[in-house]
């Protein structure tokens, strides 16, 4: 594949309602798309998923489109692409920033799945029709709207419930929604706002047959998650703790987590996705795909590379319809008896929407060699 240009566009989308984590809520959402196309005019798309401040890794939109537009283009530009794998080695020599390294190497997956005629899960080498999904909900105002919320959820298919905690809002929640839900599937996400000295509370949780406990400690640790994962009988599924499959070996190794949240963007790409991936399957450690808020498009990603065997838990790709008012893709993605369908068209098999992506975007720029 020669490329021929690379146009980055900055979106803000409204979200349906806000979303609460422990580092901060979500209402209007920044984000950058990413368009290669090749010389023939074949377009493909990626999402980056940094947000527009630096509250979940070091990396924000401003940043990405830095990294893009400074380094990253230029690389892909330097040479011709045989095949989308071998851009993790293309960018390597840079450090991190792989958000911003995933939303373009992402884009020349998309496009080299269209070139070749098939979907982008089976590009990656995924053979499952359909995915099995769950939802997260963020923090509530009450503990009673989250109960509805999670009822809601429920009545629609979702194959289990992921509730974000925080100091203050955790066993007693927990113990609320267990009460109601015994035999729910069900999961909590501290987003790292605990500390060791939080052991006892934690160990708590254990009360309630969590499948998991995600990320509860902080965001760069997987020496303390060891001494925790020693201590609590819930399965500790880490996210922001890992970002290659050097992290994950080593997590393993230390018994840091017995789970593992893959994110496609988190990690670099959908390469070093499928490369945990694989090693997790070797190691018999269960993968899921996290979510970022995406739009359509970082959505898409994530259902294609969900069709690989080892992600054998529901992750977080939820309907788009339970964050837009109008996705930006046609069509948009649908959750039925909490099954999403792989789609048959070749790339990521939803079409982008140019109309609506104008529609949402703030900024936009074309690179050409
Ligand atoms: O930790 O998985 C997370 C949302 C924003 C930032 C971090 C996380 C999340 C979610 C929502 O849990 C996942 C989604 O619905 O896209
Ligand atoms: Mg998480």
């Amino acid at each position: 594949m020669k490329i021929a240009r690379v146009t980055l566009r900055q979106l803000r989308m409204r979200l349906k309602a806000p979303f609460a984590t422990s580092f901060g809520s979500f209402l209007d959402k920044d984000f950058l798309l990413v368009e290669v196309t090749d010389t023939e005019g074949t377009s493909g798309w990626g999402e980056s998923v940094a947000f527009s401040a630096p509250w979940y890794n070091e990396e924000t939109m401003k940043t990405n489109w830095h990294i893009l537009e400074d380094f990253l283009i230029p690389l892909l530009f330097e040479e011709p692409i045989p095949h989308p794998e071998e851009l993790s080695a293309r960018f390597a020599p840079l450090r991190r920033n792989n958000m911003a390294k995933s939303a373009l190497e992402g884009a020349v997956w998309d496009l080299y799945a269209r070139r070749t005629g098939q979907p982008l899960a089976a590009a990656l080498g995924g053979q499952k029709e359909e995915i099995e999904v769950g939802i997260s909900i963020g923090i509530q105002p009450s503990i009673g709207d989250l109960l509805r919320l999670i009822e809601g959820h429920v009545a629609e298919g979702y194959r289990r419930i992921k509730v974000k905690i925080k100091p203050g809002w955790d066993t007693e929640v927990i113990r609320e929604v267990r009460r109601h839900f015994p035999d729910l599937p069900l999961m909590a996400d501290a987003n790292s706002a605990y500390s060791l000295r939080d052991a006892d509370r934690l160990k708590e949780l254990d009360e309630y047959n969590l499948m998991m406990i995600e990320q509860p400690l902080a965001f760069d640790d997987i020496i303390d998650h060891a001494a925790l994962q020693a201590e609590l009988s819930t399965p500790i599924c880490l996210d922001e703790s890992i970002h290659s499959v050097e992290d994950a070996r080593k997590a393993i190794a230390l018994g840091s987590c017995k789970i593992i949240n893959i994110k496609i963007g988190r990690v670099g790409g959908l390469t070093e996705a499928r490369r945990i991936h694989d090693l997790c399957a070797d190691r018999g450690i269960p993968v899921w795909c996290g979510g970022m808020l995406e739009s359509g498009i970082g959505r898409a990603h994530n259902i294609a590379i969900t069709s690989l065997p080892g992600f054998t838990l529901p992750g977080d790709t939820a309907a788009s319809f339970r964050y837009w008012e109008q996705d930006i893709i046609d069509p948009e993605v649908t959750v039925e008896n909490g099954r999403i369908r792989i789609p048959k068209e070749p790339g990521i098999g939803y079409e982008p929407v140019r109309k609506r992506i104008d529609r949402y975007t703030i900024r936009s720029q074309t690179y050409r060699p």
